[in-house]
This record gives structure tokens, C-alpha cells and sequence, in this order.
């Protein structure tokens, strides 16, 4: 309970902008506002509110995160969630996935010490199963848990994911098309969340996710879907985070020649070594490369 003398405090659970939705601990739904120009709150965020007017407030402030996910370019930087434990990366026998956004989940995750689970969605196209297992063995091999199932009414095997949701504030990301609010819509029967089969249908013409929403699975887990992410930029990371979110890098760092090895040209580099000796894989080097560059517009070290 919180004392009305401290003011309302609640959590986002749904972020459009500069516009938040807001549940108090109290039950009530109302808006809130954020101060000046900026929108610094994300989805799963506990706040303090000022006075309400009518269903209307505006947030003083944020409680210390447990966790913050969010990509950033040079520019700018664009929060998916905070506070959640756990990314379920929703990846699909079709359309094709990519693999970099895998390796860029990852290193965002471990950065706030989050768990990363794949669900590999639409295991109902069966034709389609064994390419994209195969995509996802080099994964697989460093221990990324990866659990099939089939999202859609049709054939719905939702199941293998369930005991991994428990005791979890889990943001479900991906590209968009994996089937997120289909699975969003499976999980909490009265989400109603908008997905391209049910607009379609409808004729709406809002088939996609524009912001992130929260549902509450039970007292100790809830689940937000995110809207598509096509590029996941780490524009806020040093060289140093990027390689710790390569787990099976972790053996052969700190050997190679120059301890300020970049793992592109240099000699007696122990991670091109490994990648010789089958040990790490050429296209998760391939993705370090891609990402580290990317922070060197940015930071160095
Ligand atoms: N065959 C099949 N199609 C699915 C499955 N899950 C979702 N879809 C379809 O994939 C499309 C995209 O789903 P949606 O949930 O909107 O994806 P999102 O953009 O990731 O939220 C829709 O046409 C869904 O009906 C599944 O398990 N099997
Ligand atoms: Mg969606
Ligand atoms: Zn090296």
C-alpha cells in the first residue's frame, strides 16, 4: 500500500511516445505525462505520479531499474522495456530471421543481466523446421536455449515455452512477422493484441505493434510484446560489454598478443585462432566485427 501523502505510484504498462498508461497500485488505470520534451520511461517502468486530474498525471519520476533494454544508433536511443528479467527472442520457420539480431540480443541482455530464451515460432510449417534449426545451431552449441512451438490457433502448441515464463517479467523482441502478438494472444487469452491475421480479417489496416504493452501472466510473471525491431543498434556499449555478450568467446579473451586486440588483422589473435580451429564459428566473429565497429563512431573502450 502506498501512503497518499507520498503521491500515486503505479507501473507503465504501455509506452506510445511521450504518452504513457499507467496502472496504481491501487487498480486504477490513468495517463501519464512525462515533464519537458523528453519521454524517458519505458514499459515495466514504476513511477511516481504527481496529482491526478481526472485520469490524468504527470510522472515525477522513475524507481531504480532492474534492468533497462534499448537500442541506440549515434543519435538517438529508443528503450524497449525495463525492468524485465528475461528476452524471449521470437524467431520463425518464415519469414527468415537474421542471425546478427540473435548476437545483438544477446550482448543487449547480458549487458543488464538479463536471460535469453529463442522461441522458434510457426514449428507448423514442418517443411521449414530443419533450416531453421540449422541457423540456430551454432547458438545452440554455446548453450542459447531454443524452444520450438506453434503460436497460431490452427495448430497451437504453446506449452514447451510456459515453464520458462514463470517467475519472469519476460519482453518478447524480434523482427517483425515471427508471430510476437500471436503469441502475446496465446498466452493471455483476453490481450486482443493487434496482429497482421486479425487485422486482415477485420480490414483495419493496423496489423503491426506500434508500442510496447504489458500483461500480467500471474502474481509473479508478466509478459510485454514490443513492437518489430528490424535493427538493433548498441551504439552505447564499449568494445569491452560487446565481447562479454559472446559467451563462447569468454575461454580465449585476454590471450591474444595485444591486449587492445580489435580480432580483425592483428597477429597472434586468440579469437581467430579459435574461429580456425572450429572452436568459435565465422559468422559469430563475423557479427562481433559488425557490432564493435559500430561503438567505435561512438566510444573508444
Ligand atoms: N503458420 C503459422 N503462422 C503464424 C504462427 N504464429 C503467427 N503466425 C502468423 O504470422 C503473422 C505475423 O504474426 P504477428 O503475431 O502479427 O507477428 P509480430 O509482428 O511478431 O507481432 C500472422 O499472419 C500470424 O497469423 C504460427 O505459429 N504458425
Ligand atoms: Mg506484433
Ligand atoms: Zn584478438
Amino acid at each position: 500500500m502506498s501512503h497518499a501523502a507520498e503521491g500515486n505510484t503505479g507501473q507503465i504498462v504501455a509506452a506510445f511516445g511521450r504518452h504513457y498508461e499507467i496502472i496504481l497500485d491501487d487498480g486504477r488505470r490513468v495517463n501519464g505525462i512525462p515533464r519537458g520534451k523528453k519521454s524517458p520511461y519505458a514499459c515495466g517502468d514504476r513511477v511516481k505520479l504527481g496529482a491526478l486530474h481526472d485520469t490524468e498525471a504527470q510522472i515525477e519520476s522513475h524507481a531504480p531499474r532492474t534492468s533497462l533494454l534499448y537500442r541506440s544508433d549515434q543519435w538517438k536511443q529508443k528503450l524497449i522495456a525495463a525492468n524485465a528479467s528475461q528476452v524471449v527472442l521470437v524467431v520463425a520457420t518464415e519469414p527468415g530471421f537474421s542471425e546478427e539480431l540473435i548476437s545483438r540480443t544477446l550482448v543487449a541482455a547480458r549487458h543488464e543481466g538479463m536471460r535469453v530464451v529463442v522461441a522458434l515460432n510457426k514449428a507448423d510449417l514442418t517443411d521449414r523446421l530443419p533450416a531453421a534449426r540449422a541457423q540456430l545451431a551454432p547458438f545452440v552449441e554455446f548453450g542459447l536455449p531454443v524452444v520450438e512451438l506453434t503460436a497460431h490457433p490452427d495448430h497451437r502448441n504453446i506449452d514447451p515455452l510456459r515453464p520458462w515464463l514463470e517467475g519472469h517479467i519476460t519482453v518478447l523482441v524480434g523482427q517483425s512477422g515471427m508471430g510476437k502478438s500471436t503469441l502475446t494472444n496465446a498466452l493471455i487469452p483476453d490481450a486482443g493484441a493487434a496482429t497482421r491475421e486479425i487485422s486482415t480479417a477485420l480490414d483495419s489496416g493496423k496489423h503491426t505493434t506500434t508500442h510496447a504493452r504489458l500483461y500480467r501472466i500471474n502474481e509473479t510473471s508478466a509478459l510485454i510484446d514490443s513492437p518489430g525491431l528490424q535493427e538493433f543498434g548498441l551504439a552505447h556499449l564499449t568494445r569491452g560489454d560487446i565481447e562479454q555478450g559472446f559467451a563462447e568467446f569468454q575461454p580465449y579473451l585476454g590471450n591474444c598478443r595485444f591486449r587492445d586486440c580489435r580480432h580483425e588483422n592483428e597477429p597472434d589473435c586468440a579469437i581467430k585462432a579459435a574461429v580456425t580451429r572450429r572452436e568459435i564459428t565465422q559468422r559469430r566473429l563475423t557479427h562481433f566485427l559488425a557490432i564493435a565497429r559500430e561503438t567505435d563512431t561512438t566510444s573508444r573502450y
